[in-house]
C-alpha cells in the first residue's frame, strides 16, 4: 500500500516560531514581539527573540529537509520583516531573506509553500485597530502584493492564513495569544468578518499577479468529530455536527470556511449571533468566496460522538487516562480520516493536510541521539488513517508535518517540542531525532513501510 506517486510530502514551521532575529535588518514589530515583553504572557518568560535562529541557519535547515528528502516546505512570511509598518515602506532587507530562503530550498529540491500570514500581525497597523479595522483587508491585500511581486516566479504554491480560529479566537477573545484582547463577541464577529475579506483580497492579488500559475488555499483548524461507531447513525451526527455552530466562540469549522468556499455565512450560526452580527457590505461575500485550488486542514485530534436515541449528538463518557500529548491533546488518529473525509465531501475541494504532529519531552540522550518513539508511533497511526481516507476516495494530496523543528510554543513558549529535529536553543544545535530518520524512509517509500508490523 502506497500513497500516491505524486504526494506531496512535507513539513511545516512558521515565522514567529523559528525565525529569532526579531530586531535584525531593519524588521518591524509584531504584536508577538510586544506580548513577549508582558511579564506572566508566557511560560518562563520566554520570547521568540531569537527562537531557532533559522534567519541566520536557513541553508543548514534546507539542507536538512532536503536530506530528509521534503517534497515541500510550508513556510510563513513576517509581515513585518517585509512592511515594518505593515504598509508602505517595504524593507529589502526583510523581503531579501526571503529570496534568499526560497532558493536554497529549491537548491535542495524541496518546493516552498508560502503561508502569508501566521500570527505576527504589525505592531504598528495593530495600534491602528488591527482585524478590528475594516482597512486591515486592504492592508492585508498591499502585503500580499509585495510578496507575490518578488517570490512568486518560485513560489507557485500560497495559503493566504493560518487558523483563523486561533489568531482571532485565542488572540481577541480568550486573550491567551498576541495581542492578548479579551474583547466582547460582537468586536470578534468584526475582526473575524475583516479576516475574512482580508482572506479574499489577498487571492485576488495572488491570482492577478503571480508570475507562475498559484495553487491558492487557505489553513483553517476546527474540532473535528469522529463517529463513536463506524455505523450510519453515529457517522450522521459526526458529520452534522462537525459543521454545526452551537456556541458564541471561535472553535467551529464552518464560520470560517463555509463563506469562503460557498459565500455565506452558515445558518445557524446566523441565527445564534444575530445580535452581534457585523457590517456585512454589498460584494463582502463575493470577495470572501473566490476560487480556492485546495483546502489546508490543520488537525492534531478529534473529538468523539454518538447518535442518542432521538438522534440527537452527545459526548460520551472519556476513558480513563487516554493517551495524551504533552499539549494534553487526546491522540486520536481517525481525525485524520473523519476530518479530511467530512472536509472533503462538503467543500468538495482537494485537501492537503497542512499540519499535524505531537509536542513530546524531547532530549539528547546519553548516546547523542534523540529518541522520539511515541512520535514515531503517534505519525504511524495517523498517516495510516490519512491513507485510509485516501482509499475511500478523499483527494488527500499532501501532508505537512507540524513540525520541522522544535520552535517557540506561543504561549507555551519552548516548553513542548513539536519537531522531527532536536533544537538546542542554547547553542542553535540541530539534532535529527529518530521520528526524522524514521520520517525519511517513509518519504522514500512513499508510506508502504507504514503498513509493515512493528
Ligand atoms: O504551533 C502551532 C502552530 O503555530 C499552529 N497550529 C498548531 C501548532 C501546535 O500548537
Amino acid at each position: 500500500m502506497n500513497f500516491p506517486d505524486a504526494f506531496i510530502w512535507g513539513a511545516a514551521a512558521a515565522s514567529y516560531q523559528i525565525e529569532g532575529a526579531a530586531h535584525a535588518d531593519g524588521k518591524g514589530l509584531s504584536v508577538w514581539d510586544m506580548m513577549c515583553r508582558e511579564p506572566g504572557r508566557i511560560w518562563s518568560g520566554d520570547t521568540g527573540d531569537t527562537a531557532c535562529d533559522h534567519y541566520h541557519r536557513y541553508e543548514e535547515d534546507a539542507r536538512i529537509m532536503g536530506e530528509l528528502g521534503l517534497r515541500a516546505y510550508r513556510l510563513s512570511i513576517s509581515w513585518p520583516r517585509v512592511l515594518p509598518e505593515g504598509i508602505g515602506k517595504v524593507n529589502p532587507k526583510g523581503l531579501a531573506f526571503y529570496d534568499r530562503l526560497i532558493d536554497a530550498l529549491l537548491e535542495n529540491n524541496v518546493a516552498p509553500w508560502v503561508t502569508l500570514f501566521h500570527w505576527d500581525y504589525p505592531y504598528t497597523l495593530y495600534c491602528q485597530g488591527g482585524w478590528l479595522n475594516r482597512d486591515s483587508a486592504n492592508w492585508f491585500a498591499e502585503y500580499a502584493r509585495v510578496v507575490v511581486d518578488k517570490l512568486s516566479d518560485r513560489v507557485s504554491h500560497w495559503m493566504t492564513q493560518n487558523e483563523p480560529q486561533c489568531y482571532i479566537g485565542h488572540g481577541h477573545h480568550s486573550g491567551e495569544h498576541a495581542p492578548g484582547l479579551k474583547l466582547g463577541f460582537a468586536d470578534i464577529l468584526r475582526a473575524a468578518h475583516h479576516s475574512l475579506l482580508a482572506h479574499g483580497k489577498a487571492v485576488q492579488v495572488i491570482r492577478a499577479h503571480a508570475k507562475s500559475r498559484p495553487h491558492i488555499g487557505a489553513a483553517p483548524v476546527g474540532i473535528v468529530h469522529i463517529p463513536y461507531r463506524n455505523t450510519p447513525a453515529h457517522i450522521e451526527v459526526a458529520r452534522r455536527s462537525m459543521f454545526s455552530i452551537t456556541a458564541k466562540n471561535c472553535w467551529n469549522n464552518s464560520w470560517f470556511a463555509d463563506p469562503m468556499v460557498f459565500g455565506r455565512y452558515p445558518d445557524d450560526g446566523l441565527e445564534l449571533f444575530q445580535q452581534e452580527m457585523p457590517e456585512i457590505r454589498d460584494g463582502d461575500m463575493e470577495t470572501i468566496s473566490q476560487p480556492l485550488d485546495f483546502y489546508g486542514a490543520n488537525i492534531y485530534s478529534g473529538q468523539l460522538v454518538r447518535a442518542k436515541g432521538d438522534g440527537t449528538t452527545e459526548t460520551p463518557p472519556a476513558p480513563v487516562g487516554p493517551p495524551l500529548t504533552t499539549m494534553e491533546w487526546k491522540v486520536r488518529p481517525e481525525a485524520l480520516y473523519w476530518g479530511p473525509r467530512f472536509l472533503h465531501e462538503r467543500y468538495k475541494l482537494p485537501l492537503v493536510v497542512t499540519e499535524n504532529g505531537m509536542s513530546n519531552t524531547d532530549w539528547v540522550h546519553v548516546d547523542g541521539k534523540v529518541h522520539d518513539p511515541q512520535r514515531i508511533d503517534f505519525l504511524t497511526r495517523y498517516l495510516r488513517e490519512y491513507h485510509r481516507a485516501i482509499a475511500d476516495g478523499v483527494e488527500g494530496k499532501g501532508y505537512f508535518l507540524w513540525s520541522l523543528l522544535d520552535n517557540f510554543e506561543w504561549a507555551h513558549g519552548y516548553k513542548r517540542r513539536f519537531g522531527i529535529v532536536h533544537v538546542d536553543y542554547g547553542t542553535g544545535k540541530r539534532t535529527l531525532k529518530d521520528s526524522a530518520y524514521w520520517y525519511k524512509d517513509v518519504i522514500a517509500a512513499r508510506g508502504s513501510n507504514l503498513f509493515e508490523e512493528r
